[in-house]
């Protein structure tokens, strides 16, 4: 497994875009294509369909020696055996999701990931201070993935990444494509999470090859 420091690509399989039915094809895309982690992101799902959804994924990630992250649900996450745990900025604290991890396995591995969405470089920051493992940064661009919310720019990322994401993993996230991936790594990003880009590709594989050979490059 690469070092959570060298993840570059953050690809998350996103129910509202794959069917169930087609949750474990399209992942293995991703992981063959080499994405470095996996989250599994269910919003308006039932607690039953991201349990039976995950059980499914982490085998495969397991498989791939990639980290599988449960958007949400910490304490469901402890439960499928999940490598760690994404929250939002309404999610609570750590220590919070923490807690709803251990209640349900009070002495879990030492490596489990916590990691939360942030929107703006104060957050960042606030997210470093409070220990997180990692971070998202965005939406960089406005998205339909994540409706509703306004685009924060590039004019950041870079000092987010020079005060951030020397120190743990920082993610760009919303609206990447294989398109506007080159203004968003001109602009310093290092990481970056693709969301629809790669789940609406003809072929999911190659796409994700495309990304990580760029961003490894
Ligand atoms: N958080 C901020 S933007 C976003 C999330 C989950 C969605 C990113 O999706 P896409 O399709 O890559 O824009
Ligand atoms: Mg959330």
């Amino acid at each position: 497994m690469l070092s959570l420091q060298e993840a570059r690509l953050y690809a998350i399989l996103d129910l509202g875009y794959t069917s169930e039915e087609n949750a474990e094809t399209v992942t293995r895309s991703l992981l063959g294509g080499g994405a470095d982690l996996l989250q599994l992101r269910a919003k308006g799902k039932d607690l039953a369909t991201i349990r039976r959804v995950a059980e499914k994924l982490i085998p495969l990630c397991r498989a791939a020696r990639v980290p599988f992250i449960l958007n949400d649900h910490p304490a469901l996450a402890a439960e499928v055996g999940a490598d760690g745990v994404h929250i939002g900025q309404d999610d609570g604290s750590l220590v919070d999701a923490q807690a709803a991890f251990k209640s349900k396995i009070p002495n879990p591995k030492s490596n489990i990931l916590f990691g939360r969405s942030t929107h703006t470089l104060a957050q960042a920051r606030a997210a470093l201070a409070e220990g997180f493992d990692h971070i998202g940064f965005g939406p960089l661009f406005p998205t339909p993935t994540k409706a509703g919310r306004p685009g924060i720019g590039l004019a950041d990322v870079a000092t987010m990444e020079r005060e951030v994401g020397v120190e743990i993993p920082a993610f760009c996230i919303g609206g990447i494509t294989r398109q506007t991936l080159t203004q968003v790594l001109a602009a310093g990003a290092r990481r970056v999470v693709i969301v629809s880009d790669l789940l609406n590709a003809d072929d999911i594989q190659a796409a994700t090859r495309e990304v990580v050979v760029r961003m490894r490059s």
